[in-house]
């Protein structure tokens, strides 16, 4: 037996809930260590040395290799571990996960990012309040989408692709972590409250480390 994987993430933090969950739900054991992003740990230059981006999470891999990019960091877990599968079978199927997972990881959460927050209160002068309704704002576009979507295509079941959890679930999780703590209701999106409650119900999406 080997050294469990070594994930840098952060309590608050979307992205590396992403990981963890998937981690879980894989059972591949690792440990994590985590940064405090309000205090600015991301920009230490160990932590720079792993990882030049200056963000969670960072993966250190069985074979020492250092990932970053939780959507990557998806793929090769579910290449290197394939049990249970996080993706479905079938081109158009695997696309669709994809595509729902890339709405939240890559079209809503950059957006919300403390880099982005800090760069719109401190260079585009927004008021604390601003940056408030820019974070809603995008939050409440991403999931609008994802219900859109997600009530309308027959491949939708208890979770976002059939009755199993996927990438995409994992990604919607993180967001619903993100619309809770900014006090957002989900009312309008029945769907993915309702996937939202089966992901809360299943051990592995635990909020909370290890
Ligand atoms: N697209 C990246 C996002 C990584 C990212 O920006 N993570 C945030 C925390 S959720 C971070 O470390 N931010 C540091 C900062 O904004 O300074 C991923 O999915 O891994």
């Amino acid at each position: 037996v080997g050294e469990p994987l070594h994930l840098y993430g952060y309590a608050r933090s979307m992205a590396a809930y992403r990981v963890r969950v998937a981690l879980r739900l894989k059972g591949v054991a690792f440990r994590e260590t985590f940064l405090d992003l309000r205090a600015g740990d991301q920009f230490a230059a160990d932590f720079l040395a792993l990882n030049p981006e200056g963000a969670v999470p960072t993966l250190i891999a069985e074979d020492g290799a250092t990932l970053s990019q939780s959507l990557a960091i998806l793929e090769y877990l579910e290449e290197r571990h394939p049990e249970p599968p996080l993706l479905p079978a079938g081109p158009a199927a695997r696309a669709r996960v994809r595509s729902l997972a890339n709405l939240i990881a890559s079209d809503t959460h950059p957006l919300l990012v403390p880099r982005v927050s800090a760069y719109l209160r401190d260079e585009a002068g927004l008021d604390e309040r601003g940056v408030v309704a820019w974070s809603r704002h995008w939050v409440s576009r991403g999931i609008a989408t994802a219900e859109t979507r997600l009530a309308r295509d027959s491949e939708t079941g208890a979770f976002c692709h059939g009755d199993t959890p996927t990438l995409a679930d994992i990604c919607l999780a993180s967001l619903g972590l993100l619309s809770q703590a900014a006090g957002l209701q989900l009312r309008d999106a029945p769907t993915v409250s309702r996937i939202l409650a089966n992901c809360e119900a299943h051990e592995a999406f635990r909020i909370g480390e290890g």
